[in-house]
């Protein structure tokens, strides 16, 4: 289809409507399976080729390796602290040069940073809250690995409480692993009141479709935390990402939700959640959980947590159950 360009962007219903166009060709070095990259996929078909992506290390980095790249706009590489400043210096660059009348308006291009959990929620958390307090139009898409994904699945700020990774395994004293829980960037993004805030899931393409056409009416800071499934990290077998990425949703472990100004809706909520354990189960970094033995508190406590969450949740919006 072509996409709507008018600022009354349409929102979709079924998924024939999703662009078939591709603006991120197949044949990278990424893993097979990697949710991050479907989720990109998908966010590129709204965002088009007047794109360039300001990525910082990581993963996606093997996506661009000169002189080989798979995107049909730019690409940026930047440290890992410092994306958000690299999307400020090109959005800068673009704004003089449509100023001085050396770029004609219509060339302009969207400024997307592209970054792993582990730069946006602990390294480059300082450099992106400077380019929102600053009210930047540009777009931020964190794929959310839940680890230090590329230098062989270290523990970040964004590991789930009970994950074992590279620095957080399994012990006599720590049974659960990592036994911290998750940082809640939707909340630290949401003080922040950028005119855009979501989760998106790539099993939920319409969903993550309308997300991006709504942002795209929208100026200024518009950011997108995107569950990323990782079978290299999580260890799964690929062909399952798909199913991780619809039961981290159905399990409410993953909300789906947007803020706009800071209001924030929930976009899916499911009548009702399936226990976490399926979800759980069958990943890799959780099987101390349920091997040799069951561990019932950190199963538990992880139950707990989301359903706590979504209790808040109903109670707080009056959210049918
Ligand atoms: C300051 C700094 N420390 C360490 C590294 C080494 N390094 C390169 S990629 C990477 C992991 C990045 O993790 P994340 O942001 O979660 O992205 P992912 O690898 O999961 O895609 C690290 C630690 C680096 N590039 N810069
Ligand atoms: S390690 Fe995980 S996040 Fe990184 S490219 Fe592979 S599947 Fe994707």
């Amino acid at each position: 289809m072509t996409l709507p360009t008018s600022p009354e962007l349409e929102s979709i219903k079924t998924l024939k409507q999703i662009a078939r166009e591709e603006f991120i060709l197949p044949g990278t070095a990424i893993c097979g399976g990697c949710g991050g990259l479907e989720a990109l996929r998908l966010a590129a078909k709204v965002l088009g080729p007047k794109t360039v992506f300001v990525n910082a290390a990581g993963c996606f980095t093997l996506l661009a390796t000169f002189p080989y790249t798979p995107f049909k706009g730019s690409w940026l590489y930047t440290t890992m602290a410092s994306a958000a400043a690299g999307a400020q210096g090109v959005r800068d660059a673009l704004d003089v040069l449509i100023a001085r009348g050396k770029l004609p308006a219509e060339d302009d291009v969207e400024v997307v940073v592209v970054a792993g959990d582990g730069s946006t929620y602990d390294m480059a958390l300082s450099s992106t809250s400077g380019a929102l307090f600053r009210g930047l139009d540009f777009w931020y898409f964190c794929y959310d690995n839940e680890s230090y994904g590329n230098t062989g699945m270290q523990m970040s700020s964004a590991t789930p409480y009970g994950a074992r990774t590279a620095t957080t395994p399994v012990g006599v004293k720590a049974r659960a692993g990592t036994e911290h829980g998750k940082k809640d960037l939707f909340e630290i993004w949401r003080a922040h009141r950028p005119a855009y805030l979501a989760t998106v899931s790539p099993r939920f393409p319409i969903d993550l479709t309308n997300k991006f056409l709504k942002a795209k009416t929208l100026c200024g800071p518009k950011l997108f935390i995107a569950h990323a499934p990782c079978p290299t990290g999580w260890l799964y077998d690929p062909e399952q990402t798909a199913d991780y990425a619809r039961l981290a949703v159905e399990t409410g472990i993953f909300a789906l939700k947007e803020a706009v100004d800071g209001a924030v809706t929930h976009t899916y909520v499911p009548r009702r959640h399936r226990p976490v354990e399926e979800y759980l189960q069958g990943q890799g970094r959780y099987r101390h959980l349920f091997e040799p033995t069951r561990n019932e508190g950190a199963l538990r406590q992880i139950q707990d947590q989301v359903d706590r969450y979504w209790a808040e949740v109903h109670e707080t919006t009056g959210a049918a159950r």
